[in-house]
C-alpha cells in the first residue's frame, strides 16, 4: 500500500487538507498506522488541467513534510517530475522518485535517480495535466501503454537506473477516458509482462464516476473494488488515500483467494 500524501491546495479529492506541514506530517503517521508501506508526498496536483508549480514553491510544500517523515516505518516516495525537488526529497530521506512524466518532464531526472540509486516509479501520461484529457484517442490502449513503458524502461536502463529499482505504471486517469482506464485495468496482466513491479493508482478518480455518477468524495467503494481487482490481476503497489479500508479488502481476498 501506497499512501497518497498531498501537500498542495488544489488536488482534485483531499486539496487544502495537508497544505499546513504538520497536518501533512501526521496525516502521513495516520497512513502508515493503517498500514502504509510506502507514503507519496506531493507537492504538486496532476489533475486535469492542473497548472504547473514553480520549483522553489513545490520545494517549500514538499521537503519539510519528506525530513519530518523520515522516521516513520515506511519508505518515503516523492511524487514529483522535477529534478531538483527529486534531489532535495532524497536529501531528506526519500527512497523512491513517482515520476508521472517518465523520466521525460526535466533532463537531469534520469541520471540524478541512476546516481542516487533511488527507486523510480515510470508512468504512462499523454501530453501534460494541462492537456492530457482533450481528446484520448488510441487503436489498442493497453498495447500503446505497454509498449510506451516497454520505451521507458528502456530509456531508464540506458541512463543507469538499476532494472531490480524500475518500476511500471500505466497512469489510471492520465491522457484516458473512462473506457480506457477500465480496459487496462480489465487486461493488466498484460503489462505485468513487463516483468517489472506495477503500482496502480484508481484511488478516487473519475472513471469511478465515469461508472455511477459519483463525486469525488463518494468514490470509496469504487476505488475498493478496482483495488482488489487490480490487485488480483498483478498490481504490486496500490496507490491510495483510503489505506485502512483499501489494505482491509485487499487482506480479505487475498485470504480468500490463497
Ligand atoms: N495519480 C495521481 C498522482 N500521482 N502517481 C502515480 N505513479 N500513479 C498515479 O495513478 C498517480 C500518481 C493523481 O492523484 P492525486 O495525487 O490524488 O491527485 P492530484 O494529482 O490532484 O494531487
Amino acid at each position: 500500500m501506497m499512501g497518497v500524501v498531498n501537500v498542495t491546495p488544489d488536488s482534485f479529492s483531499d486539496g487544502g487538507l495537508y497544505l499546513d506541514p504538520e497536518a501533512a506530517i501526521s496525516h502521513g503517521v495516520d497512513l502508515v498506522r493503517a498500514g502504509a508501506a510506502i507514503l507519496d508526498v506531493g507537492g504538486e496536483s496532476t489533475r486535469p488541467g492542473a497548472e504547473e508549480v514553480p520549483a522553489e514553491e513545490e520545494l517549500r510544500r514538499v521537503v519539510p513534510v519528506v525530513q519530518g517523515l523520515a522516521d516513520v516505518d515506511a519508505v518515503i516516495s516523492v511524487d514529483t517530475s522535477k529534478a531538483t525537488v527529486a534531489e532535495a526529497a532524497l536529501d531528506g530521506g526519500a527512497g523512491i522518485v513517482n515520476d508521472v512524466t517518465a523520466l521525460r518532464g526535466d533532463p537531469e531526472m534520469a541520471a540524478l535517480c541512476a546516481d542516487r540509486e533511488a527507486t523510480v516509479v515510470l508512468m504512462h501520461m499523454v501530453g501534460s495535466p494541462r492537456t492530457m484529457q482533450a481528446d484520448p484517442s488510441y487503436e489498442d490502449v493497453v498495447a500503446e501503454v505497454k509498449a510506451f513503458l516497454a520505451g521507458r524502461l528502456e530509456a531508464a536502463l540506458a541512463a543507469g537506473v538499476a532494472e531490480e529499482r524500475i518500476w511500471l505504471d500505466p497512469g489510471i486517469g492520465f491522457g484516458k477516458t473512462a473506457e480506457h482506464n477500465l480496459e487496462l485495468l480489465r487486461r493488466l496482466s498484460e503489462l505485468a509482462e513487463l516483468g517489472r513491479p506495477l503500482v496502480i493508482g484508481t484511488s478516487r478518480k473519475s472513471f469511478i464516476g465515469g461508472v455511477d455518477g459519483s463525486a469525488a468524495s463518494e468514490r470509496l467503494g469504487g476505488t475498493i473494488a478496482s483495488s482488489v481487482l487490480a490487485a488480483a490481476e498483478g498490481a504490486d503497489v496500490l496507490r491510495v488515500h483510503d489505506v485502512a479500508e483499501v489494505g482491509q479488502a485487499v487482506a480479505v481476498a487475498t485470504a480468500i483467494l490463497g
